[in-house]
Formats: structure tokens, sequence, C-alpha cells
């Protein structure tokens, strides 16, 4: 038992995702953590998941269902150093949302955080059938793959480009310089949390994107424990350690 405790970590960052109820925020999470996908996942519940990437721990917050009644407060996002907003590519609806409902909720977000703008579902739709392996059109195999039955395919509400707009709108909405940000480009993932297609990429991108704010953040820790404590380690002198 002391053994197992000694092992629980505090989490050094956080990931959050946001999003409309029903997008997929609790599918991508499980379909990263479990490599599978449930047609019926609740989120009721673990309210975050921690994943150890390299020496660093990551907790990603999921909303445990509480986006339905408007009820995701400002503590939901305090101290998070990337939120993933999440639409559902088949629903303009969803992607609206973000920017009017989710957006301000990221206020008390850590000043420095990322953002990811997520469009889920891309096994619904008509565009990612026909263009999710190109070259097996060139070999003359067989086009689709089985991502879908032709029946079920829907139209994309939501196109990447809407996507990168947002990203631009955030920025603008954060004040922050596009030219300083990442690039929207790099920031705005389609995926599928049914087919697993681009989520570990989409987790794994974030992870590391967060190291940096991990090791800043351990930094100003590390500073504000030497002024406390007693210069007693003796690793540098006490006055001009930065000569
Ligand atoms: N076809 C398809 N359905 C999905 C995908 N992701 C989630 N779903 C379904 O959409 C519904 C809502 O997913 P859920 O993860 O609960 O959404 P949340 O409310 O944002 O957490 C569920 O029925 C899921 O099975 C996806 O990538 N493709
Ligand atoms: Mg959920």
């Amino acid at each position: 038992m002391a053994e197992s405790t000694k092992k629980l970590k505090k989490p050094d960052v956080k990931i959050v995702l946001l999003g409309d109820m029903n997008v997929g925020k609790t599918s991508l999470l499980h379909r990263y953590t479990e490599k599978k996908f449930k047609d019926t996942v609740s989120t009721v519940g673990g309210a975050f998941f921690l994943k150890q990437w390299g020496p660093y721990n990551i907790s990603i917050w999921d909303t445990a269902g509480r986006e339905q009644f408007h009820g995701l407060g400002s503590m939901y996002c305090r101290g998070a150093a990337a939120v993933i907003l999440t639409y559902d590519m088949t629903s303009w609806q969803s992607y609206i949302e973000l920017e009017e409902r989710f957006l301000s909720l990221t206020d008390t977000a850590n000043a420095d955080c990322i953002f990811a703008i997520v469009g889920n579902k891309a096994d619904l739709t008509e565009s990612h059938a026909q263009s999710s392996n190109p070259e097996e059109v060139e070999g003359s195999k067989p086009v689709r793959t089985s991502l879908s039955s032709s029946a079920s395919l829907q139209r994309k509400q939501v196109n990447r480009e809407d996507a990168m707009a947002l990203y631009g709108r955030i920025l603008l909405y954060k004040g922050l310089d596009e030219k300083a940000c990442l690039p929207a480009e790099s920031m705005c993932f389609e995926t599928s949390a049914k087919t697993g297609y681009n989520v570990d990429m989409l987790f794994e991108t974030m992870f590391d994107l967060v190291v940096p704010s991990i090791l800043k953040r351990r930094n100003e820790v590390e500073n504000s424990t030497v002024d406390l404590e007693a210069p007693s380690t003796g690793k540098r002198t006490q006055a001009g350690c930065c000569a």
C-alpha cells in the first residue's frame, strides 16, 4: 500500500477537453487511453485521466457530462496549459457553440495556454471516405475501406478552413500575436474516435507542446524555493549566481 501510494504523482500540467455534448470528447479520450470505441459511453465518474509522458504527468480533463446544463464553471479550465476545443464536423451548431459558449470558459486558463481545435467524427463524412486512402485510389484497389458504410455518410458541415478561421479569432480574443503563436495549420485537427484516425497524433502533439510549460513552471517553483530555503545546498554561491 505504502509502495503504491508513493507512486501516485501529482499532475504537472492540465489539459482540458471542451465542446458541446455529443461531439465525442469522452470517446476521443477513451479511444486514446483504451484504444477502443464504444457506441455508448457515458461521462459519469472519472473527471480526469492521468497520462505519464516521459518524466511528466499530464492530466486530461473531461467534462463529466455537465456541459448539457451549461454548468461548466470557471474552475474547469483553471490553470490549464492546453485546451482542446472539440466540435462534431457534421454539426455546424457544435462549431458555433465553441465560440459562443465555451471560449469564455478558457479565461481562467494559463496565460500561455495552447489551443487546439478538433473536428471529430471524420468517419461520418463523405469527404473523409473519399480522401482517406489516396494510395489505394492510385493502386486501383477498392477506394473505400469500410471506414463507414456509404449509406450512413453525411455531409461535412464544418471545413478545416472554418476551424482555422476560428483559431485566428481565438488568438484575437486572447490578444495574442498570430506570428508568435503556433500556426493554425498545425493546431486544427480532424479526427475520428470511431476509427482512431488522428487520435494518437492529436493527444501526443498536445503532450509535446505542453512540456515547455511544465519546465517553465518547475523553474519558477525552484526559484521561489531557493528564496524560501536557507542556502544550504551549496550548489551555488550566495551571490553572483548569474555572473
Ligand atoms: N461515428 C462516430 N461517432 C462518434 C465519434 N465520436 C463519438 N461518437 C458518438 O457520438 C456520441 C457522443 O459521444 P461522446 O464521446 O459521449 O461525446 P461527449 O458528450 O462529447 O463526451 C456517442 O454515441 C459516440 O458513440 C466518432 O468519431 N465517429
Ligand atoms: Mg462526455
